[in-house]
């Protein structure tokens, strides 16, 4: 199968497999509210995005030290070098490490000394998007990006994610803004679960370069109008909006719909510890369900690589 060389949108945290979760809570001496991992397994099933975010959030407890955090992210760079993948741009939630108490540079150690070392341990380049909770207010979006501002790590671009539904982009103006001025790239979360307006916003007052979802900009023909003729690349997760309830069945999803509308989409992961699948089975699942062919496998690879934050030699290499 062809396989897109680029992966735009996977949260790190989303990548915490059951086995890895009880592997550190035993090193780290954390109390886990499951019996095995058959009683964990058992709750990996959602009903909305709040209802995964609850034990997204939870399971993250066992993440404590630079080693966990580099553990966790060498496990992500393996798997996704074994699905073919050759140029990867994680999200890291930090506000839900540094809010429990762990030190921003211990979880920035772990997560850049592995993806410093993507290129020569698993053959694939990478970069670090930092992703502001969308639950949290903007003025600690802020402080969390001049903290790590000043911790001068390697860092590609900031992000946004966590609930559309209960506050407005502008909030976050602040953030991206000083993202900006400093020469981060940006993108944001939305219309996952929120409105097509929400698409727009984050477009119009954040200035984002990609939106992560974007599905629902398939409802307001105006929107989808604007993301084509402004060629902006939307990172599709189709297994997660199953799982989500976002669509009802991978047959229903709008993947195919949106590529014959002439939008820059690209095939993710997502969370795919909790998900069901990596960015390989993302794709089997939704070139199965929508019988996508040849040409569609061709067009969302070279979207991968187009919307990908590399320099144009890499983009070369990747093409
Ligand atoms: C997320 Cl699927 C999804 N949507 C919004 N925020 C997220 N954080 C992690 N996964
Ligand atoms: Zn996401």
């Amino acid at each position: 199968m062809l396989m897109p060389a680029v992966e735009l949108h996977v949260h790190l945290e989303g990548t915490l497999e059951p086995e890895l979760i009880f592997a550190l809570a035993e090193r780290n001496d954390v109390e886990l509210p499951y019996t095995d991992l058959d009683d964990l397994r058992s709750r990996y099933s959602f009903t909305d995005l709040q209802s995964f975010l609850d034990l997204y959030y939870a399971n993250m407890t066992v993440l404590r030290t630079a080693a966990d955090f580099a553990d966790l992210t060498n496990a992500y760079l393996a798997r996704a070098a074994e699905a073919g993948v050759r140029h990867a741009e994680v999200f890291l939630d930090i506000q839900a490490h540094t809010g429990r108490g762990i030190p921003a540079a211990e979880v920035l150690a772990g997560v850049t000394g592995a993806l410093g070392a993507s290129e020569r341990e698993h053959g694939l380049t990478s970069g670090l998007i930092v992703t502001f909770l969308r639950h949290l207010p903007g003025s600690e979006a802020l402080a969390a990006l001049e903290e790590i501002l000043a911790l001068d790590v390697p860092l590609l671009g900031v992000g946004l994610c966590s609930t559309e539904l209960t506050s407005h982009a502008s909030e976050f103006a602040p953030a991206f803004d000083l993202a900006r001025a400093n020469g981060l790239r940006l993108v944001a979360h939305a219309g996952e679960e929120g409105p097509p307006q929400n698409v727009t916003d984050v477009l119009d007052i954040l200035k984002v370069e990609r939106v992560d979802h974007g599905v629902r900009a398939m409802e307001d023909p105006a929107v989808v109008e604007r993301l084509v003729r402004e060629r902006v690349p939307l990172t599709v997760c189709p297994l997660s909006n199953v799982r989500l309830r976002v669509v009802d069945t991978i047959a229903d999803h709008p993947l195919r719909a949106m590529l014959d509308a002439g939008l820059v989409v690209t095939v993710n992961s997502d969370d795919p510890a909790y998900f069901g699948g990596y960015v390989d089975e993302n794709l089997r699942q939704v070139t199965e369900a929508l019988d996508l062919g040849p040409q569609e496998l061709t067009t969302l690879a070279r979207n991968g690589v187009a919307a990908a934050f590399v320099d144009d030699a890499r983009r070369q290499e990747l093409s």
